[in-house]
């Protein structure tokens, strides 16, 4: 063996609140439909239901005037070469905002108004990010061995509207391309 110097990364420990009221564990099987490549999609599943992320929530009462708050972690993981993400969502009160803050990893958040206006934001450590009112929002890891880790807020009687993106799509998916993520149009958007 050569003497040569060398390094490997070793992944952080996941950061989970000292406080959860509810854990929500998310599977391939809850994301039929969202990942463009069924078949591949149906390959996978075959062999293994995997966890593609968790959600842990401190419960507050869901009316007007309180905070919902959290922690989302998407685990690294691709279906073919489309990266591991959330569902994804509008607030069923749509005037709703919400306030994201990155832990760890390192990633995407889509976001879409319905009239089709979209904006991806890079997530890093540190990185704030505020998804103002109206526009879906969908958190997308793109590390290869580290969860995306992001602390969440937002109105407590926001809601979620989970059908429109099912039907719908994203109007863009995040791909592992040969110089890094690459966003393309998702032609089964409509
Ligand atoms: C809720 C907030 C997050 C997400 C979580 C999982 O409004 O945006 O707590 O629920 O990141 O994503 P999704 O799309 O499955 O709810
Ligand atoms: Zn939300």
């Amino acid at each position: 063996m050569t003497d040569l110097p060398f390094s490997f990364t070793l992944p952080m420990p996941q950061v989970i609140p000292s406080r959860v009221d509810n854990h929500i564990e998310r599977r391939l099987s809850e994301m039929r439909g969202q990942f463009f490549d069924l078949e591949i999609y149906d390959k996978m599943l075959a062999t293994e239901d995997q966890l593609i992320y968790e959600v842990y929530e401190i419960k507050r009462p869901e009316v007007e005037g309180e905070l919902l708050m959290g922690v989302s972690v998407v685990h690294p993981g691709q279906v073919g070469k489309e990266f591991f993400m959330t569902k994804g969502h509008f607030h069923s009160v749509l005037a709703t905002s919400e306030i994201y803050y990155c832990l760890r990893g390192e990633g995407y958040m889509m976001m879409e108004t319905p009239e089709g206006i979209t904006s991806i934001e890079p997530l890093s450590p540190g990185k704030v990010l505020y998804v103002p009112p109206r526009w879906a929002h969908r958190s997308v890891c793109t590390s290869r061995l580290e969860d995306l880790v992001t602390f969440f807020a937002y109105p407590a009687n926001a809601g979620h509207d989970y059908g429109t993106i099912e039907q719908t799509g994203f109007r863009k998916l995040i791909f592992d391309g040969v110089n890094g993520p690459e966003i393309v149009d998702n032609p089964r958007c409509h």
